[in-house]
């Protein structure tokens, strides 16, 4: 394929190296990807980079947290996130690491030319410094005040507040994070860059910026109020070393989206490209980015290759929020959803994610995740619509004509719609829009039902078996047209698709505009299978209790702490108000789509009870027969998995795992316990 001029190059977010892939990630990685994809099936030949950041302090606290090095962090979090993307189909050229000395020596080469060009400067500022662990708290390491709102905040930024980044020296009643003293500020020489210098440039160059307008408008309102210059370096012995200097790093900020650039050398090295024509001669940059690091792309970032000389981005495309159950997301309150865990490991087709995030809503508005919409949207749109469509065409093709496409006449109403869909399509990509392009194609698998419908080819199959013929031909073109224009958002199973309408070569290799190349008559078609597969209620029930479950762990972990702190004392009435009785278990089975409870029969003398018990994962049904416990009997009665559960059986809470409480000797079930 011929390069395109001027060539492109589309970049992701880099994510730190510092813990497991969650959806939140992947809604800036899958529509990139959908996005180079498309480029491609328009004749272009971008390239596609991204890679870990393995600096900045939050690495090195971690690390220290799990008694490990930085290096040993960075490198397993490297090969997950490159696991992740491959099994996504996230497709990079090339997958770097900030921490590769390609990285450090470019970083160093921006930092001086900067240096040279009077656009870094030193400045004596005021750090937070600790006295007891005697070093300076650089970031993360120092904890304390916003000045700007006066909430709690973290030293590089007022997390729980107005969200603004802070500059070192900046933070109020800054405590040490590691040893938990007050922090007192020292005298320190530090370097910085001139930002204030960038505002006039920073809105011109803003306001011809591509991408989504949410990350060129905020960064426009940003540079308009005053810009302040930026403090560049860090006492920390993690990270790039700051040229000239033995105890100072650069910023994480700095190194991180060089990485761009060190990475598109690696990736020439690798190629025999030149990654000059990307970086130092006009060419288009298109940065994929979470809606939280505009800032950096659009302010820093600029100001940064501008002053050093090197080519700017075109284009920033900034996505939006994601909340799980439309609750806000947050990995520390269980409101997430692992890729791997959660996903991937529980056999579920990486192609069905990437659908959901396309589709869900437009790329910077928020996208709510939960078990039961993705299950609607597959059930729905991908088996129901899809990949019915595609089925009954190439299914009843098979069945009639021997498995060779019909001859016959293509309908100008077939193929206007699929030109009109192609153009959809292009101008989606266009404006990143990536739900304009899944509901376009979608619109024309479901303008395909109808037309199969409509055209009732069951009753012409012994009527007009050539218009039987002629429509079925019309039906697997809409087909080819479908495997070609999802291809970007389903690359796995649009090639099942393909195989299937017996095309030559792969989807992945189709232009957008090989979509209206009619389709031969005569071809033989490959097997019929169902592309999608339903995605059934025990399922889902099974994927939402792996997530109830960890909110409910972590919660019961918060409330145990919280009563350990106060627990109180409760009156001998009250505890006489338990109907607290010996009891032996009768019946046990697991439930239908839970991996934790089992249904028991159990004898509390005057009846036997349904008790619903979360003890699948510590106790075999088996084994708990004819077993004595002991059984709160006047427990409100709860339904669990559609089980009702009357009363509950005692356990130890021996760190989350189920021990049974148990009478000591013989004692018959009903025998009452105070
Ligand atoms: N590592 C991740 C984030 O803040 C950060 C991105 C760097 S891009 C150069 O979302
Ligand atoms: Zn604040």
């Amino acid at each position: 394929m011929a390069p395109s001029e001027p060539p492109i190059l589309v970049t992701c977010g880099l994510p730190y190296a510092n813990g497991p892939c969650h959806i939140g990630h992947l809604r800036t990685y899958v529509p990139a990807d959908i996005f180079v994809r498309g480029l491609k099936k328009m004749g272009e030949a971008p390239h596609f980079i991204c890679g870990s950041d393995s600096h900045g302090t939050p690495i090195v606290v971690n690390a220290e947290e799990r008694g490990t090095t930085p290096t040993e962090l960075v490198t397993r979090y490297h090969d997950h996130f490159d696991e992740v993307f491959r099994r996504m189909g996230v497709e990079f050229d090339y997958f770097g690491n900030t921490d590769d000395p390609s990285n450090h020596r470019r970083t160093q080469a921006i930092v001086e030319a900067l240096m040279e060009e009077g656009h870094v400067y030193p400045r004596e500022i005021q750090l937070a410094y600790c006295p007891s662990c005697d070093r300076f708290l650089p970031d993360r390491y120092v904890e304390g005040i916003c000045p700007y709102c006066s909430s709690p905040a973290r030293g590089d930024e007022c997390d729980q507040g107005c969200g603004r980044h802070l500059e070192p020296g900046e933070i109020s009643e800054p405590v040490c994070k590691v040893c938990g003293s007050g922090a007192e500020y020292r005298t320190q020489r530090h370097y910085f860059f001139r930002l204030s210098s960038f505002s006039d440039f920073l809105v011109d160059y803003l306001q011809s910026l591509g991408g989504t307008t949410n990350a060129r408008n905020y960064a426009l309102e940003w540079v308009r109020q005053e810009l302040k210059d930026w403090c560049i370096t860090r006492n920390l012995g993690w990270g790039v070393k700051f040229p000239g200097s033995e105890d100072l790093v650069v910023y994480v900020w700095v190194d991180a989206p060089i990485g761009y650039i060190s990475f598109t050398e690696e990736w020439a090295l690798r190629t025999n490209g030149d990654w000059e024509r990307y970086w130092r001669k006009p060419s288009r940059i298109v940065h994929f980015i979470g809606g939280d690091i505009v800032y950096h792309h659009c302010i820093f970032w600029p100001a940064m290759l501008k002053g050093a000389g090197y080519t700017l981005p075109s284009a920033v495309v900034a996505s939006g929020m994601l909340k799980i159950d439309n609750k806000t997301f947050s990995k520390s309150r269980g409101y997430v959803v692992w890729v791997i865990d959660d996903y991937l490991e529980q056999g579920l087709h990486p192609d069905l994610l990437r659908y959901y995030l396309a589709s869900y809503t437009s790329h910077t508005k928020e996208l709510n995740f939960s078990w039961k919409i993705f299950a609607e949207k597959v059930n729905g749109e991908l088996v129901g619509a899809l990949g019915n469509f595609v089925n009954r065409a190439v299914t009843f093709t098979t069945k009639n004509f021997d498995r060779a496409v019909p001859a016959g006449e293509l309908d100008p109403e077939v193929m206007a719609k699929i030109e009109g869909t192609v153009s959809l399509v292009r101008s989606a990509l266009e404006e990143y829009e990536f739900k304009k392009l899944a509901d376009g194609a979608m619109a024309l698998a479901d303008f395909g039902n109808v037309y199969f419908q409509g055209s009732e080819p069951w009753k012409l199959a012994k009527s007009d078996r050539d218009r039987c013929g002629a429509v079925l031909r019309n039906c697997l073109q809409i087909a080819k047209a479908l495997a070609i224009l999802l291809q970007p958002v389903m690359p796995g199973k649009m090639e099942v698709a393909w195989r299937q309408l017996g095309l030559d070569g792969t989807a992945a290799d189709a232009r957008f505009d090989d979509a209206h190349l009619p389709i031969e008559a005569g071809m033989r078609l490959g097997a019929p299978e169902h592309i999608f597969n339903r995605i059934d209620d025990s399922l889902v029930s099974k994927l939402d209790e792996i997530f109830m479950e960890r909110i409910a762990a972590i919660d019961a972990k918060k409330g145990k702490k919280q009563g350990e702190e106060k627990m109180g004392t409760v009156k001998f009435e009250d505890f006489k108000s338990l109907d607290l009785r010996v009891g032996e278990v009768k019946a046990a089975e697991g439930i239908k789509g839970s991996e934790k409870l089992l249904r028991l029969l159990v004898d509390i003398g005057s009846e036997e009870r349904q008790i619903v018990a979360g003890i699948a994962k510590t106790h075999r049904p088996e084994d708990l027969l004819g077993r004595r416990v002991v059984v709160l009997a006047n427990l409100e009665p709860a339904k669990l998995f559609g089980v009702e559960s009357r009363g509950m059986l005692l356990a130890a809470d021996a760190d989350g795992e189920a021990v049974l409480l148990a009478p000591d000797k013989a004692t018959p079930p009903g025998t009452k316990i105070r």
